[in-house]
């Protein structure tokens, strides 16, 4: 305890600044005389409380500084684009793609005909590297033949075909996140974050993305304006 509250007052006070990588346990463990063990658990609390990050094969730093960011509820717009109008540069870890079955709500949300398949990407997206959201999208194989196309931004790859989302309707719930999507994240698992869904539409009326993502509560801010009718 005594450890993990000498580590929790270095970051704190900046001496461990966002990003410093932290002695190994076998040098930790020279350096105080305690027990592998012991060190373990005390990066482990810390770990849990989010001030430190262990990445498997690089181990453990001090968590990068997070400033919150507020994101309006009114303007459709893309993850890429939120980032770039906050001077952040986006990028996108594909996770999972490929063209399937649907699922039957996908051939209803989608308006899919029989037969027709439909491609799914799910990609963990980072700020400037930081890890901010995990969003799986469901598209119609029609709109986006090859998934591994989109290297950094979906819309921007509808948009060269000349389709882009006029409309959407969201809905956003609290959830905690699983150990999975924290590892992804960089933050511990059982923490809050967002659980948006967005269907997406062309001005034609038909569906274009079904896209869900888990977004970090430590970051995000959803604001809307209100107007009184
Ligand atoms: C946003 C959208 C998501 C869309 C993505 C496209 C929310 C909650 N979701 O993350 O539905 O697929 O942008 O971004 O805003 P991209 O063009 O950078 O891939």
């Amino acid at each position: 305890m005594q450890l993990q509250r000498h580590l929790e007052s270095a970051i704190k006070n900046g001496h461990l600044p966002a990003e410093a990588t932290l002695p190994a346990e076998r040098e930790l463990a020279a350096m105080t005389g305690l027990s592998r063990v012991t060190i373990r658990k005390a990066i482990g609390q810390l770990v849990e409380d989010g001030l430190v990050i262990q990445r498997r094969g690089s181990g453990s730093f001090v968590a990068p500084k997070v400033q919150r960011m507020e994101q309006s509820l009114s303007r459709l717009t893309s993850f890429t684009e939120d980032m770039q109008r906050r001077g952040m540069t986006s990028s996108s870890e594909l996770l999972e793609s490929g063209t399937y079955l649907p699922s039957p709500e996908e051939i209803v949300s989608l308006g899919l005909a029989s037969g027709e398949q439909v491609v799914r990407i799910k990609r963990l997206r980072r700020a400037d590297g930081i890890p901010m959201a995990v969003e799986t999208s469901s598209l119609s194989s029609e709109f986006l033949p090859n998934p591994d196309d989109v290297v950094t931004s979906l819309y921007e790859v509808l948009s060269e075909q000349g389709i882009r989302p006029s409309r959407a309707i969201q809905r956003i719930s609290a959830c905690k996140l699983t150990q999975e999507q924290a590892e992804l994240l960089e933050v511990a698992p059982g923490d809050a974050a967002l659980y948006i869904d967005r269907t997406a539409y062309l001005p034609s009326g038909r569906v274009i993305e079904l896209t869900t993502g888990v977004y970090r509560g430590d970051i995000y801010d959803f604001v809307a304006e209100l107007r009184s009718a």
